[in-house]
């Protein structure tokens, strides 16, 4: 989909464990501004339901399983992250929705931006209305 895809990190496997690094810029395709994660999102439980105007991010899941429903104006697919050393690129004007987290679960967040609730657009049909502006 438009503005968004997987990147595959390096991965450091040896018999002392695994360990994947992840530099600014050079693994992902901005310089890091922010790191949040969310954790112990009971089951059922689905969370996102909005875009951004500005932000790029790449989201890691770095224990257990989560998906991510993306979304623009013309296209909707659904991703499973599972795997520590892959990561999901979400840029500018897609609509996210996480659900489906796996219990013990840790999604790892990188953000090109601060926090800033007014990039955010969080009702669907303003959404469809920016959006389709765009694409
Ligand atoms: C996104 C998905 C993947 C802050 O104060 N600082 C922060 O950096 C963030 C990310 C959130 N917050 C506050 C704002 C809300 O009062 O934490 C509360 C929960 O945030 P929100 O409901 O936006 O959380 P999610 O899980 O729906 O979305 C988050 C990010 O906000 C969003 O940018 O793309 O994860």
């Amino acid at each position: 989909m438009i503005n968004t895809g997987m990147l595959k990190f390096k991965n450091i496997d040896d018999k002392y464990g695994h360990l994947t690094p992840i530099e600014s810029r050079n693994d992902i395709p901005f310089e890091i501004k922010r790191v949040y994660y969310i954790t112990k999102v009971e089951a059922g439980v689905t969370r996102g339901f909005h875009s951004h105007r500005k932000l790029h991010q790449v989201l890691v899941c770095l224990n257990g399983t989560v998906k991510i429903r993306l979304k623009n104006p013309d296209e909707e697919e659904v991703v499973e992250l599972n795997d520590p050393s892959k990561g999901l690129y979400i840029g500018p004007y897609i609509w996210r929705e996480m659900f489906d987290f796996s219990e013990g679960s840790v999604l790892l967040v990188l953000a090109s931006e601060f926090y800033d609730e007014n990039d955010y657009i969080r009702n669907y049909d303003f959404y469809l209305e920016e959006a389709k502006k765009r694409f």
